[in-house]
Formats: structure tokens, C-alpha cells, sequence
């Protein structure tokens, strides 16, 4: 390693030091010096750059890292127009609690030693301002040894649950600066993660006697860790409690769905029968559950609920004024401020109870007719149960499904099945997430397979560049339906309510004449671009070829064209939730 000479050769030795293994970024002039360290002082190593096409995906990388690994990844975005681009981003990876750790640079804070012209530009009197609603902590540091605690800081705190992004925004003038001498670095082992709070043994003793006192108990699982100990935990308690478990498909897999205790279909809304289970219950265990409130309403409405409702969350420590991503305030009668999975061993060692769970016969999901209209057109439902086929007997991690299949067509047996969604509901995060989720896959058995819709594909796609260009495999496949379809439902709703011609409802919303060419657009990339596949009988070998060529380290698209339609499990709701003014899926 050559000798520390510049203020950010400290910069990229903290890095170093924190162990961030990538830097997903876009370069610009404002952080010259940090890339030069990078570059030069690291040798380009730990962290190793990756080279993005926007900032937007730059953070949606580091994002899709998180949901595999819970550990933060670096992106580092340039002054002002690099951070607006990442916005998005910020707020995706925010509503989804991931930790994120995101560097910026401003021009010269000291006027004088502004260059005319573009350090005035890259430079604003409070540029994490940005994003500081919707970021868990941002700094500026003004000194390079201000900077390295503040890397220090930042990491420790995106990476103390409840997770987020953090960004630290450093002044051209301190990379740049000449050092005299070294800048020792701080030992990161003494900056580590706080201990998880564990519930008070009154707590605990009181909640199992509520679960001793219940006829039909239940477990709402909402953020819970990935990590294969915890999984385990859960089935464990859920068996051990005997509680009926829903989940949610925000977060992905947290929960085997066809153990006996499920209750599903895992899908974007409440099912018919989840609602009438949770309405029958007496006891209710929410452990970080996104909408806890929202739940309640769905199945109750505005009656009175009379289940004594637990709740294990640490998420009001992000509640703040300007997002309203908490959902709506939920009754709780028993109410601890500890993380869910910490609940879960705590209740377990309460009872005794070995952590493995009691093994299980896989129940056969159902497998409904296949739809579609035309012969051998590929309706919804025949393209999720063609994923089934396609990738049966493979060890898949969903990284992504799109919002109008039926989660009865799957079944999720680990916590790496399934990742869930972008948190935000950002239309074009997908890509960018499928491509830092394949990076962390990477070091797993996983076939890294994103399932997207063409709208999120065409918004993001570029980002897949970037696994091309570092040999990131993953599979995509596109859910094309040549339509922002999801807005096609709203218009459909508009109309019934309007009662206006409800064949209108595609105007300003299909994306055809022309199609955007899914397959084309990939192999711009370098990526393998198969299709578009029109027919329920080529969807399975289309795959089948993708398959082997991702599994020889490629990135390859699928375009497969399905129906215009949601499955009637997502689309319904438009009806079922006409009482709250008949809002449409779950997707604005
Ligand atoms: C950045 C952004 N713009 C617009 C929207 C509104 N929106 C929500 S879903 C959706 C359609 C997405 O289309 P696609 O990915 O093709 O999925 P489909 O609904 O067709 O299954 C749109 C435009 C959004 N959520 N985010
Ligand atoms: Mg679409």
C-alpha cells in the first residue's frame, strides 16, 4: 500500500477498515479524490468499485445487498445532481429498514477556495437536506479526522436496528487535503453494534400467560431477520404455542408457507380466509408487523377488537414528521420496544423448548386451472405456475415477484426463498435491488431469480449492466404485460365508480406500438436477452436455457409476454375495498 499522503487516502482507509467489500457508484468531479484513493490508495479493493449507469441505482444495489446480507454496502453518489438522482432510493431502502451506508461530496464549503463556476454548483448550504427525511442520520464532516468518526458513526448507526440509510456528505476541500502526517485509524471493534435490548421476565411471563389463557392464538410476522437460526426460532414458537402464523409479502419469506400453522395464501393483501382466522382470534402477536393498525382494519373494519393484541417492535425510534410510512396507530395492550426475533428466543427459553422446530410434511400447494384467453396466451396465473415448473427442483431466491401473481403459486421453505419488495413502492427500483441481491447471492448456493414487471424493468434496466460488467449472475424475468398495468386496475375503478367506459382504462397506460424490445434492451447490456416468449408451451424451456447460462455466471433476461391482468387474489381488493373508498391494489 502506498504511503497515507491526502485526506481521502483516510477516508478510504476507514473504509477499509469497516469492511465494506463494494462501492456501488456513479463518479463525479465532486469526489475526485476519494475515487483517486480508491483507486490508487486501495488498489481498487475492499472496496472494489462498481461502476453504475445512475445513482438511483447505486442505492438500489446497496439496498438489494442488504436484504440478503442485513449489512450495510456503500454506494457513493456525486454533489447535488448525484444525490437527487438517488432520492428514490434513499426512500425505498428508508420505508424498508435496511441499512445502507451512502457517501457523498460537496464543493468547497469555504467559498475562497471555490473554482468558478462548477464548485459553485456542486455546492448548497444544506445539501443533506436532500434526504434527511428519510434517512436515519446524515453528517458533513470537517476535518478528514472528523470524517473517519463520522464513517464510524454512520456505520453503527445504519447497521443498529431499526436498520436505514445514512449518508455523509465530504467536502471536496478535506479529501483533497495534503496530510502531514498519517491519520491513525480507529479500531472499528471498539465502535461495534450496541447489544439487542432482551424483554424483562415479567414481560415475557405475562405474555405467555395470555398465549396459555387463548383459544386461538396468532402470529403476525412482520420484518424479521434472514438469518436460518431465527427462522427456526419461529417455527419452534409457533408449533410450541400452537398459533396460527400470516405474513407478509413486503417482506418476503419469513415463514414456511406450507407448514400446517400457515394461514395464506402469501400475498399483498389480507386473504379471505387469513381475515376470517384473524378475526376469530384472541390473542395477537405482532412482531414487527409493517401495518399492524391496517391489518386490524382490514379484518375488523371499524368494530371494536377485542383480542389482547403483543406487539415486539423497535420501529418507533424512525417515526419522525415528514413520511407517514408507520401506517396508522394500532391498539396494543402488551407493547415492547425490543426486536421481534429477540422475543422469539426470549419466549422460547421461557418454555423450555428446543429452538429446532418440529419437522414437517410439505403440504402440495394448489394448483387452480391456468387462465388466459386466447389458447396459448399466458395468463397470470399459467406464468406462476410456469415459474413452479420451470424451477423445480432448483434452489431459488426470489429476489423479487411481481405484485398480480398469486403467492398460493409458491412456496417458501427459508428465509432466502423469497426477498419481498423495495419498501417504497418505487417503480424502477427492481433492477438495481435484483443486481445487489445476485452480488450478495453470490457467495450462496442460490440461483438469484427477479421476477419484474416491464414498466419496473424499463425504468431500472441499465442497472443490469453493472452484473454484466462484474460477472454478477441473475436470472430476469420479465413479467411483461406492455402496461403500467397496476394503474390499469385504478382506471377500472374510476370508471365502475364514475361509471364511465371501463375500455378506456388502458389509455396513458399501455407501453406498446411499439413494444420495447425486453430482449434487445438486455443484449445492449451484454446480457443474454431471450424472447419475447408469447406461449404457455416455450415459457418452461425458454427458462430452462436461462437457467444454464446463469448458472454458467451469466445475467440473462427472459421477456415473457403475459396477459394484461392481475390474478383475482390482488385485482379483488378493488371490490372487497370499495368500503375504504375503493382504493385498487396495494400500489400507488
Ligand atoms: C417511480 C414511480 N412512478 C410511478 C408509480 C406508480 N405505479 C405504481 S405500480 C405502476 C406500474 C408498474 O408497472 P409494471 O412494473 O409493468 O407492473 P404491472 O403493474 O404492469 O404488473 C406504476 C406506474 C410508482 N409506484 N413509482
Ligand atoms: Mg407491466
Amino acid at each position: 500500500m502506498t504511503e497515507m499522503g491526502w485526506g481521502s487516502d483516510a477516508i478510504a482507509a476507514m473504509l477499509r477498515e469497516l469492511d465494506f467489500k463494494y462501492a456501488a457508484l456513479v463518479p463525479g468531479a465532486s469526489y475526485r479524490g476519494l475515487h483517486d484513493s480508491i483507486v490508487n490508495y486501495l488498489g481498487n479493493e475492499n472496496p472494489q468499485m462498481l461502476l453504475c449507469l445512475h445513482e438511483e441505482h447505486a442505492v438500489a444495489i446497496a439496498h438489494g445487498y442488504a436484504k440478503v446480507t442485513e449489512k450495510p454496502m456503500l454506494a457513493i453518489v456525486h454533489s447535488n445532481v448525484g444525490l437527487m438522482h438517488a432520492t428514490m432510493a434513499f426512500f425505498d431502502a428508508w420505508c424498508d429498514r435496511v441499512p445502507v451506508v451512502v457517501l457523498g461530496a460537496t464543493g468547497p464549503v469555504d467559498a475562497t477556495k471555490r473554482r468558478p463556476w462548477i464548485d459553485w454548483i456542486h455546492t448548497t448550504a444544506d445539501q443533506g437536506a436532500l434526504v434527511r427525511d428519510y434517512t436515519k442520520w446524515d453528517d458533513q464532516p470537517g476535518s478528514p479526522a472528523a470524517a473517519l468518526e463520522s464513517l464510524l458513526r454512520a456505520t453503527q448507526i445504519a447497521s443498529t436496528p431499526p436498520h436505514g440509510p445514512v449518508y455523509v456528505n465530504l467536502d471536496v476541500t478535506i479529501q483533497e487535503e495534503k496530510l502531514e502526517k498519517p491519520i491513525p485509524i480507529p479500531d472499528k471493534a471498539r465502535f461495534r453494534v450496541p447489544f439487542a435490548a432482551i424483554p424483562a421476565a415479567a414481560d415475557v411471563t405475562s405474555i405467555l400467560g395470555s398465549f396459555r389463557r387463548a383459544k386461538h392464538p396468532m402470529i403476525l410476522l412482520g420484518r424479521m431477520s434472514r438469518r436460518i437460526e431465527d427462522w427456526n426460532a419461529r417455527i419452534a414458537l409457533a408449533e410450541a404455542l400452537n398459533a396460527r402464523v400470516i405474513t407478509d409479502f413486503k417482506i418476503g419469506s419469513t415463514f414456511p408457507s406450507d407448514h400446517p400453522l400457515f394461514v395464506g395464501p402469501p400475498g399483498a393483501r389480507l386473504s379471505a380466509e387469513a381475515t376470517k382466522v384473524l378475526r376469530e382470534s384472541d390473542v395477537i402477536l405482532s412482531l414487527d408487523n409493517v401495518d399492524l393498525g391496517g391489518m386490524l382494519s382490514a379484518a375488523w373494519g371499524k368494530e371494536r377488537v377485542d383480542a389482547t393484541i403483543i406487539s415486539a417492535s423497535l420501529d418507533r425510534y424512525l417515526h419522525r414528521g415528514w413520511g407517514k410510512e408507520y401506517q396508522t396507530l394500532s391498539p396494543v395492550d402488551i407493547d415492547l420496544v425490543v426486536a421481534p426475533d429477540v422475543l422469539v428466543h426470549s419466549l422460547l427459553e421461557a418454555l423450555g423448548k428446543p429452538k429446532a422446530a418440529t419437522p414437517h410434511k410439505n403440504g402440495a400447494p394448489a394448483r387452480p386451472a391456468a387462465n388466459g384467453s386466447a389458447e396459448h396466451e399466458i395468463g397470470i396465473r399459467a406464468f406462476s405456475q410456469g415459474l413452479g415448473e420451470a424451477f423445480a427442483g432448483e434452489e431459488v431466491c426470489y429476489i423479487r415477484l411481481p405484485l398480480g401473481v398469486n403467492g398460493a403459486d409458491f412456496t417458501f421453505r427459508h428465509p432466502l426463498d423469497f426477498l419481498g419488495g423495495d419498501g417504497g413502492g418505487g417503480v424502477g427500483a427492481g433492477p438495481g435491488m435484483a443486481v445487489g441481491a445476485a452480488l450478495a447471492l453470490r457467495e450462496t448456493d442460490r440461483l438469484p431469480v427477479a421476477v419484474l414487471g416491464d414498466g419496473d424493468y424499463l425504468m431500472g434496466l441499465t442497472a443490469l449492466w453493472t452484473a454484466v460488467a462484474n460477472e454478477i449472475p441473475l436470472l430476469v424475468i420479465v413479467a411483461n404485460n406492455r402496461s403500467f398495468f397496476n394503474d390499469e386496475v385504478h382506471q377500472e375503478r374510476m370508471a365502475v365508480v364514475r361509471n364511465r367506459p371501463v375500455e378506456r382504462k388502458w389509455i396513458g397506460q399501455r407501453i406498446d406500438g411499439p413494444a420495447p424490445d425486453m430482449a434487445l434492451l438486455a443484449r445492449g447490456q451484454g446480457a443474454i436477452g431471450i424472447g419475447p416468449i408469447a406461449r404457455r408451451d416455450e415459457m418452461v424451456s425458454a427458462i430452462a436455457q436461462a437457467i444454464k447460462e446463469v448458472k454458467a455466471g451469466k445475467v440473462c433476461v427472459v421477456d415473457v409476454r403475459v396477459s394484461p391482468e392481475y390474478d383475482a387474489s390482488v385485482a379483488g381488493g378493488v371490490v372487497a375495498h370499495a368500503d375504504r373508498g375503493g382504493m385498487g391494489p396495494d400500489r400507488g
